[in-house]
């Protein structure tokens, strides 16, 4: 065991691995002929970038657990100080079409199954036209572009805009239950907002981080738990979005309140600025 901090290395090191993660997916399109443990079809890339994180993230000090949306077992470590949680690559669907994707981790100071409350840093990188990382620690929100290894800081306690611009909800309308859909329609019909739908929730968040707004996956009416997997993705997507100001809630309460049965839990997902969020829930009860 060293005294380094283990937090700072991993990020470090996902930070690093990202920009050859992108430069992996070039060959990597296809399908890969398995199901990750939500019985959800993997992409070739999907199961290459899993494996170049496990590696790399596994061997740090500090490191008691490396757990992935991409594999049903957890990896047991040599020390036992954080786990980390990565959703390694959000919207692999994307590939075929050639859109943005991203790269999603969490790092909890207990073994997973863990609540938000024990999430210490989290954050996630967007390969758009830039690769860049939004990164939360310690109630602060720091943006960075990320190039050949280098990482640079490009904004410094990033907060959500106070004036909501964009809105993007996944699944298919006709399986949306009624109170969330007339909570989109009255969404929609404020002449401010703008819809923003990419596929891939990391794009579509960092559309809300960017400009306010909200971001939803909601539960469906033959889905009640959602798409979005509440290790991988709901807490640390609900741990920044609350760092930078907003609010997460997975109907009823903020996602990091919610009391987790398996690593592989589903959560429906709402982010994005306060005064949304607590409309949401309102029209939800
Ligand atoms: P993966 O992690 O398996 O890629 O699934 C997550 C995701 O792609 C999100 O990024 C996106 O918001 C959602 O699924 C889109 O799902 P759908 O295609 O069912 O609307």
């Amino acid at each position: 065991m060293t005294d380094a901090d283990p937090v700072d290395d991993v990020v470090a090191t996902i930070a690093r691995s990202a920009t050859e993660i992108r430069q992996g997916l070039v060959g990597r399109r296809g399908k890969a002929d398995a199901e990750n443990p939500s019985g959800e079809t993997q992409a070739e890339a999907d199961v290459w970038a899993d494996e170049l994180l496990a590696d790399r993230l596994s061997s740090i000090d500090g490191v008691a657990q490396y757990a992935s949306e991409e594999r049903s077992d957890i990896v047991d470590c040599e020390d036992d100080r954080i786990t980390v949680a990565v959703d390694p690559l959000d919207g692999s669907s994307n590939l075929k079409s050639n859109n943005t994707m991203g790269t999603v981790f969490g790092i909890y100071d207990e073994p997973l199954p863990a609540p938000g409350s024990a999430l210490v840093a989290s954050g996630w990188i967007l390969y758009g036209p830039i690769t860049t990382m939004a990164y939360a620690r310690d109630g602060t929100v720091t943006k960075y572009e990320l190039t050949g290894g280098e990482r640079t800081v490009v904004e410094e306690d990033v907060t959500l805009p106070e004036d909501p611009l964009v809105y993007g909800f996944g699944g298919r309308v006709p399986d949306w239950p009624d109170d969330f859909r007339e909570y989109v329609r009255e969404i929609e019909s404020n002449p401010d907002h703008k819809l923003r739908y990419g596929g891939a929730m990391i794009g579509d968040v960092n559309q809300v981080l960017t400009y306010g707004g909200i971001f939803a996956y909601p539960a469906l009416e033959d889905s009640p738990r959602g798409k979005l997997r509440l290790q991988f993705e709901g807490n640390p997507i609900a741990y920044l979005i609350e760092a930078a100001g907003g609010r997460s809630s997975d109907g009823r309460q903020s996602i990091l309140d919610v009391d987790p049965t398996d690593v592989h839990d589903r959560v429906p997902l709402h982010v994005g600025n306060a005064d949304l969020i607590d409309r949401l829930e309102d029209a939800l009860e």
